[in-house]
């Protein structure tokens, strides 16, 4: 099956959005009047949990379950996760969220051979709008021909439900793209909608567990489409099967 689309995992595979989102979080406490406080060790454990919402119920559950549990427990959790969106967008706005290495010129590179783009995240669709106006603002946004963000599936990562949605808005088997991912939940989203996925680590991800990604990198710097087409040319058919070639 020829490689006919890349779709792109956002927040540590486009640009290294964690700490904006980890420091947004912990304005919004503050502003709230809550002794709740994410230290760098802190939000690498809670990114297991993907979804800010999802992340923030979590916590809550854990530390003040009782307030979780009052009736208007989600929808305090909901307010929490509105601001922190609204913070968050802020710093982007503000150019304090870095695109990763490589993305640009290869996404340049996809573009002019034809390849078609999407993208697959767990984010909010307005975080990925500013984002695609500020951080990359060198592509063009309407390069993206199918954006699937958090509103678009309820079960996030590593669910496939989100992959299984744009590939249907695609109207592409998973064996004909190829994922872009920095962690073990988005491998698992790939994987299970059947889509080949190359993982970019970071420092938030880098005690992940890949297994089943066609490779693990430290960044997309010199990587091309020859590259792309190369491991997707050995993973398609295997991935159907079993999954697992290349683990780190
Ligand atoms: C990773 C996530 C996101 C962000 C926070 O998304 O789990 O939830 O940490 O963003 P991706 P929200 O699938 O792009 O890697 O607060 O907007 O959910
Ligand atoms: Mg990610």
């Amino acid at each position: 099956m020829t490689l006919k689309a890349v779709i792109f995992d956002v927040d540590g595979t486009l640009a290294d959005t964690e700490e904006a989102h980890r420091q947004a979080f912990n304005v919004t406490f503050k502003e709230f009047g809550l002794a709740w406080y994410w230290d760098v060790e802190r939000y690498v454990e809670l990114l297991a949990v993907a979804g800010g919402k999802e992340r923030l119920a979590h916590y809550c559950r854990r530390v003040d379950p009782a307030r979780l549990a009052e009736p208007d427990g989600m929808a305090f959790i909901a307010k929490l996760h509105a601001r922190k969106t609204r913070v968050y967008e802020r710093r982007v706005e503000m150019g304090e969220v870095p695109v990763r290495p490589g993305v640009v010129r290869l996404i340049r590179e996809l573009l002019e051979a034809g390849v078609r783009l999407a993208i697959a995240t767990t984010t909010s669709r307005a975080n990925v709008d500013v984002l695609l106006t500020t951080t990359l603002a060198d592509i063009p946004a309407s390069c993206f021909e199918v954006i699937g963000a958090g509103e678009q599936a309820t079960a996030k990562k590593p669910a496939p439900d989100i992959y299984r949605w744009v590939l249907d808005q695609l109207g592409l088997p998973g064996d004909a793209c190829l994922a872009i991912e920095d962690s073990k939940n988005g491998v698992g989203a790939a994987l299970g909608a059947g889509v080949p996925v190359l993982v970019t680590e970071n420092f938030w991800t880098g005690r992940d567990d890949f297994t089943g990604a066609m490779a693990v990198l430290p960044d997309l710097a010199g990587i091309g489409l020859a590259h792309l087409e190369h491991w997707h040319a050995q993973t398609s058919a295997p991935i159907a099967a079993h999954g697992v070639l290349l683990a780190r």
